[in-house]
């Protein structure tokens, strides 16, 4: 056990011991930010599943709590699955969940605080009349979870929505409650995708097109567009989408069709799913939260006795700049962890170069970069490569470049973070047209690990860099996870990684320059990151 305990990371939510999935209810209430997560109190792999919690601050140091919502009803026997919280204007918190029933079928149900005056929310109540929600006709018993948080609109009803199926068409269905006891079920699907498959935690929130606050989930008017997000079942993975909400009959339609709900544009393109959002009272702003699951085997999960973290949470704004996508960005919070600073400047990376930077421990940071580009004289594209390529080592006129993370001194074991382009400037054929350049953001795991039995990709995806842009990349690396966000959040990419060579001291970090045609000037600061505290809640001190 204590073998692989490097993988344990020092400021992302994980619990003390086995298996988490989906982050659940997240909220803000009398000081304290509450997280609740899928979890199996009995081993590292899925089942069982319960309602782990825990307590913070500030979204970065976490006092474990007990279970809030467990199995005990027949209603849930089967498993307290995904769910949401939503704050009533007079103070009241309301949850709902879905629970697997004694006869496997998936149920919405109803729970509440026992006391809503206690800032830790320790004790939950089930509605005694629970389910509250049952799958409606036409609608398969297992295709029917993972109720949103409700917003309230002008018909003085709460509105809220939960992913289904239809054939192979994934769809959120609309429910409206002014009680929370009684729900009638729209005859309009807020949306629908044909060939998507089964939708898990649907999210839906408004977001501000002045991009610069984030917005209640009841907000609406002119000004707000509407986020809507799905966890694709088929391939585990989460697609948003932008787009407008019609309050009159609760439906929505993407802006852009092409870039529709599970055909578009992801969340995270790395390993990323069940994410959910929640909107912060305490310093208006929406933030996201979102379940790294691992990529080693179960073998490995139960030996090191856990499984499973949660991102740094990020807020989300709409990116007003581009007008085509959302910005994540890691919480403000991260930030008060922040020791020792390494500053670079337009640091000279050759064709074909590694630049180390010699900064101490690198197994957490914070870093932030920016990339200049000088061409080098030679004349058109030779092996160009479109995308991310087969990965770092696949060379062409200019990319990839970028950083090598979680090295070893050999650099037999690294994560390369990087940028590609497809083209670059004008100057690039004899005859001086313009070219588009499309630029790709990338990390490549292939050789981020000697341990067997890893799962290791090539992740990445197209970013959009404006004309006066520079290059910019921030990462956050944390031991076994590496968080990285390119062009202020516009594309993203969290991966797991499990060094053998490259951990504790004897981990580095690199600048590279793998592109043929290209120097490439990087300008860089980097803190060293302090761990975080996430341990037991002390009852006992208190008490
Ligand atoms: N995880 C929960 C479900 C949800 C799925 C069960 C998504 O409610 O659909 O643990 O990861």
């Amino acid at each position: 056990n204590a073998m692989l305990s490097w993988q344990r990371t020092a400021f992302h939510f994980q619990p003390e011991r086995n298996w988490m999935n989906d982050p659940n209810g997240p909220l803000f209430h009398k000081g304290w930010y509450h997280l609740f997560y899928q979890y199996n109190p009995f081993s590292a792999v899925w089942g069982n599943i319960t309602w782990g919690h825990a307590v913070s601050r500030d979204l970065i140091h976490w006092l474990y709590l007990p279970e809030a919502i467990v199995r005990d009803m027949w209603f849930d026997i089967n498993g307290a699955w995904s769910g949401s919280a939503t704050l009533l204007p007079g103070g009241e918190i309301v949850m709902l969940y879905t629970g697997y029933t004694h006869q496997q079928v998936q149920v919405q149900n109803l729970a509440y605080p026992a006391d809503a005056s206690d800032p830790l929310l320790l004790n939950w109540v089930k509605y005694a009349k629970n389910p509250v929600m049952v799958p409606p006709p036409g609608i398969g018993p297992n295709d029917f979870r993972d109720p949103t948080t409700a917003w309230f609109g002008p018909d003085n009803k709460w509105t809220l929505t939960l992913g289904s199926m239809l054939n192979d068409s994934g769809l959120s269905l609309v429910y409206k409650t002014t009680d929370f006891i009684n729900y009638e079920l729209n005859d309009h699907f807020l949306h629908v995708v044909p060939g998507t498959g089964m939708w898990e935690c649907v999210d839906f929130y408004p977001v501000s097109i002045n991009g610069s606050v984030g917005l209640d989930t009841s907000a609406n008017g002119p000004g707000v567009k509407h986020v809507l997000k799905a966890s694709l079942d088929d391939t585990k993975l989460d697609y948003y989408a932008i787009g407008t909400y019609f309050i009159e009959n609760d439906t929505w339609i993407p802006d852009d069709p092409d870039l529709d709900v599970g055909i578009g544009l992801r969340l995270d393109y790395g390993k990323y799913y069940a994410s959910k959002s929640f909107y912060d009272q305490n310093k208006q702003r929406r933030v996201l939260w979102g379940w790294i699951n691992e990529s080693d085997s179960e073998v490995a999960d139960i030996t090191k006795g856990w499984a499973s973290l949660q991102t740094i949470p990020r807020t989300v704004l709409y990116d007003k700049k581009t007008g085509t996508n959302l910005l994540q960005w890691p919480v403000e919070e991260i930030e008060s962890l922040r020791l020792s600073s390494h500053e670079f400047k337009e640091l000279l990376v050759k064709p074909g170069t590694v630049v180390p930077l010699h900064i101490g421990p690198a197994t957490q940071l914070d870093i932030i970069a920016e990339f200049e580009i000088e061409l080098l004289g030679s004349e058109g594209i030779v092996n160009n490569v479109e995308g991310c390529g087969v990965g770092a080592v696949e060379r062409s006129a200019f990319g990839p470049f970028g950083i090598l993370a979680i090295a070893n001194d050999q650099l037999s074991e690294l994560t390369p973070i990087y940028f590609r382009l497809s083209n670059y400037g004008n100057g690039t054929s004899t005859t001086t047209t313009t070219t588009t350049t499309s630029t790709s953001f990338c990390v490549d795991e292939t050789r981020s690990s000697k341990a067997p039995d890893v799962s290791k990709q090539v992740f990445g995806s197209k970013v959009p860099v404006l004309n006066d842009e520079k290059l910019s990349l921030r990462v956050l690396v944390d031991h076994s996870i590496i968080e990285s966000f390119a062009q202020g959040g516009r594309t993203v990419i969290s991966s797991r990684v499990y060094p053998t060579e490259a951990i504790y001291g004897a981990a580095r970090l690199f600048l590279f320059n793998n592109a043929t045609d290209i120097n490439i000037k990087a300008s860089l600061k980097i803190w060293q990151l302090n761990s975080a505290f996430i341990r037991p809640f002390p009852f006992h001190d208190t008490q």
